[in-house]
């Protein structure tokens, strides 16, 4: 059963962000897609594999804050 959730994170200005943060939530087993127009990101996510938690954190580690 897949999970979704569209978060608010701050900071994200450019392709990099783009880049750095859909590469780390597809580390750990999630799909994210970044919409910097809103400062939103919409993550995919199985629930028995990753919890919202550790999307949280996979965000916040490449140095943007989730609101
Ligand atoms: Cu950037």
């Amino acid at each position: 059963m897949m999970s979704n959730v569209e978060l608010k994170v701050e900071g994200m200005s450019c392709n990099h962000c783009v880049v750095s943060i859909e590469g780390a939530l597809r580390e750990i087993g999630s799909k994210g897609k970044v919409n910097l127009a809103n400062d939103t990101v919409k993550v995919e996510y199985d629930e028995k594999k990753v919890n919202l938690e550790q999307i949280k954190e996979a965000i916040e580690d490449q140095g943007y804050d989730v609101l």
